[in-house]
């Protein structure tokens, strides 16, 4: 495989611009601070699985939104299908493949695969939880009424003694995407503070906290820590947390596994991004490779 080239270059000032209006203002003050532009875009419609008033005023308070027993416990068989059949991929756990991050298996065996991104086209199972109208419909009522656009889907399939994640903002990642995308939290386990839960923070209406173009975990400083709300979630339940929502999450100290899939929306009308995003991507996680290491990287 060819050298990957950063689709955003290297973090610039143009690298952040943003991409839309839309996107523009909320970068400076944060979604919640601008409810007047989302109603004067509203294009409202029957939604089955669409969030009630309080619901929708919960999240412009909060940055997220933890819906419990979303889907059911044939889903959740049917997701666990699905993970077993993508784990157990020896073809895919290899330390060049650009879709999956390794970690030792806690069983002393071959590595295992801990991360898989993308991963909704593994399975027909996945592919169609990513069209699923429990999860499109409370964001078309976030978004006024319009359809989301997938921006990014990942599977994160904590081993018992897995490291967590700092404290950030997704945005970190994603400067330059617009600012309306909002990652929706699938528990396929049961998740709690020993196995390492996700934790976010109210705050979102911040805006974007880290200087333009950095790279930098967030300072407890920076947010109301003790505000602090870890999303313990049974298998079928929804975390939704918008991009400039601060969050983090625990090692697993526990002997049982934490798989959660992370599936990532932005408003259609901000236009379409999955194919940008993950170029980006790629020369994110090879940007560190040597020449003849970034020849070795493949997608499977
Ligand atoms: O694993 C988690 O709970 C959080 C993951 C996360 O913060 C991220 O991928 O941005």
């Amino acid at each position: 495989m060819t050298a990957l080239a950063p689709v955003l270059d290297a973090p610039t000032a143009a690298a952040v611009r943003p991409l839309c209006p839309v996107g523009a203002a909320a970068l400076e003050a944060g979604p919640a601070a601008d409810p007047k532009a989302a109603a004067a875009r509203a294009m409202p419609r029957k939604l089955e699985f669409g969030l009630s008033p309080e619901q929708l005023d919960a999240w412009h308070r909060q940055g997220y939104l933890h819906l419990k027993h979303v889907f059911d416990p044939a889903d959740v068989a049917a997701w666990h299908e699905a993970c077993q059949e993508a784990e157990g991929r020896a073809d895919l756990a290899h330390p060049d493949n650009l879709r999956v991050q390794l970690s030792p298996d806690p069983d002393g065996g071959a590595p295992r695969i801990w991360k898989f991104d993308p991963f909704l086209d593994l399975h027909t199972t996945f592919g169609a939880l990513g069209r699923d109208r429990r999860i499109l419909d409370p964001l078309a009522s976030i978004y006024a009424g319009r359809e989301p656009r997938l921006f990014k889907d990942k599977l994160i399939c904590k081993p018992p003694g897995g490291n967590g994640n700092g404290l950030h903002q997704d945005y970190h990642w994603w400067q330059g995407f617009p600012t309306s995308l909002i990652s929706v939290m699938v528990a396929i386990d049961p998740a709690d503070e020993e196995n390492g839960c996700t934790e976010v923070f109210p705050g979102f209406e911040q805006g974007f906290m880290t200087e333009r173009g950095k790279w930098s975990e967030l300072k407890l400083e920076q947010i109301r820590a003790s505000e602090g709300v870890k999303i313990v979630t049974e298998p079928g339940d929804l975390a939704l947390f918008h991009c400039f929502t601060p969050h983090r999450a625990g090692p697993n100290k526990s002997s049982r596994w934490r798989r959660q899939a992370f599936l990532t929306y932005n408003d259609a009308a901000d236009g379409e991004h999955y194919f940008s995003h993950r170029d980006h991507y790629w020369w994110y996680v090879t940007r560190h490779r040597d020449a003849e290491a970034q020849r070795r990287a493949f997608f499977l």
